[in-house]
């Protein structure tokens, strides 16, 4: 039996995407169209995870001006996919110094063992990872800090986050086990925190390169021709459709043909994703083609639905106040959740 077997939680949701670079498809498909659906069945809370963009070197980030650029445009993109900021709490995490004071006790919860399985780090670090911020290998314990200081029930994200949300459920446990009894004791009852369930759903929740059908579609690949990023014109989204990477076989009719082909397998799945159809129902309309006709197609259907969201961000960058004000007003309701928790986790722990 878990913890969490006896106490029951409000069903809330709560992620983020870092302002580093632009966002692109892989963010807008793996998580993006999620958030925008759930705005209209869960209490809602979407933050610009500002203190993650800040642990890798500063010349991916790019410095301080950079950082305020990127906070308004993630914002702004937020808004043009749909984000409602009457329906949810739009705001940066920076804002809200519990996700820090929560990611402090939980450093002192999660084990070193546990980060040290964490293939993003592994990743991100590199060879070189002696170099690495400290802030890299802990980014894992700040994102539970994030979920958990609104005691969220549900992360919608891209299949690349699913280790992050299992430590988040393990450092949950942890701390519901090892705290039972004053938990118990101040009337929280069996378990204070929910063990948040990870939502990763759709047909392209792992969006790859369209230069290499193996890698993640990511902000930080340095070819441009990787990735459609959110602001790309139309212009720019088609070329990129055309130009991305297949192998030399025409679309097979079922889904299993797709087994070993990642490029192929790619495209169908971001067609799929962008039409709201499943991958069968791409291959009965498209399979058996040449992969030129998808192609052109698949080029229509992105521009269809990516071009008018760059206009609209650029409608929102061109008034800061505005974005200023959604961030302002997401921060007091987010501040109004964040607040009681960490107090409860104080008198929990037995600061004074
Ligand atoms: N390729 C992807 N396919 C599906 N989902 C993806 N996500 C990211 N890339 C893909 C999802 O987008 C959300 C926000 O991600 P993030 O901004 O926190 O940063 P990230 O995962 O580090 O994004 P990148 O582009 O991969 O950045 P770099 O290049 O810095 O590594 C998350 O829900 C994520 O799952």
């Amino acid at each position: 039996m878990t913890t969490e077997a006896k106490t029951s939680f409000t069903p809330r949701v709560l992620s983020g995407m870092q302002p580093t670079g632009n966002l692109h498809l892989g963010n807008y498909l793996g998580a993006m169209v999620n958030w925008v659906k759930m705005q209209a069945t869960h209490e809602t809370l979407y933050c610009v995870v500002d203190l993650h963009a800040i642990t890798q070197a500063i010349s991916v980030w790019g410095g301080p001006n950079e950082l305020r650029r990127a906070i308004r445009d993630v914002t702004a993109a937020y808004l043009a996919c749909g984000l409602d900021p009457k329906k949810s709490a739009i705001f940066n995490q920076s804002q809200i110094a519990e996700h820090s004071e929560l990611a402090w006790v939980f450093n002192c919860v999660a084990r070193i063992g546990w980060l040290d399985r964490m293939t993003q780090f592994k990743e991100k670090a590199g060879k070189d990872k002696e170099k690495a911020s400290v802030g890299l290998y802990d980014y894992p314990v700040l994102m539970a800090a994030d979920i958990l200081i609104y005691k969220a029930t549900s992360v919608p994200v891209g299949d690349d986050q699913k280790q992050h949300l299992e430590l988040t459920r393990d450092i949950a446990q942890k701390f519901n086990i090892d705290f039972a009894d004053s938990i118990r004791e101040q009337g929280f009852g069996d378990a204070y925190f929910p063990l948040p369930d990870p939502m990763i759903s759709g047909p392209a929740t792992r969006v790859m390169s369209l230069r290499d059908g193996t890698k993640k579609m990511s902000k930080s690949d340095p070819s441009d021709l990787s990735r459609i990023n959110l602001t790309d014109s139309a212009e720019d989204i088609a070329k990129k459709i055309r130009k991305a990477k297949t192998d030399a076989e025409g679309l097979p009719t079922e889904a299993t043909g797709l087994k070993g082909r990642p490029e192929a397998e790619n495209l169908v799945g971001i067609y799929a994703a962008l039409d709201g159809n499943s991958v069968e129902g791409v291959l009965k309309q498209y399979g058996g083609g040449q992969f030129s006709t998808f192609k052109n197609a698949l080029a229509d259907l992105a521009v269809a639905k990516l071009a008018p969201i760059a206009g609209e961000m650029n409608r929102y960058i061109a008034d800061p106040g505005y974005i200023e004000g959604v961030l302002k007003d997401g921060a007091n309701r987010a501040r109004a959740i964040a607040a009681p928790v960490m107090a409860d986790v104080r008198k929990i722990m037995g600061f004074v």
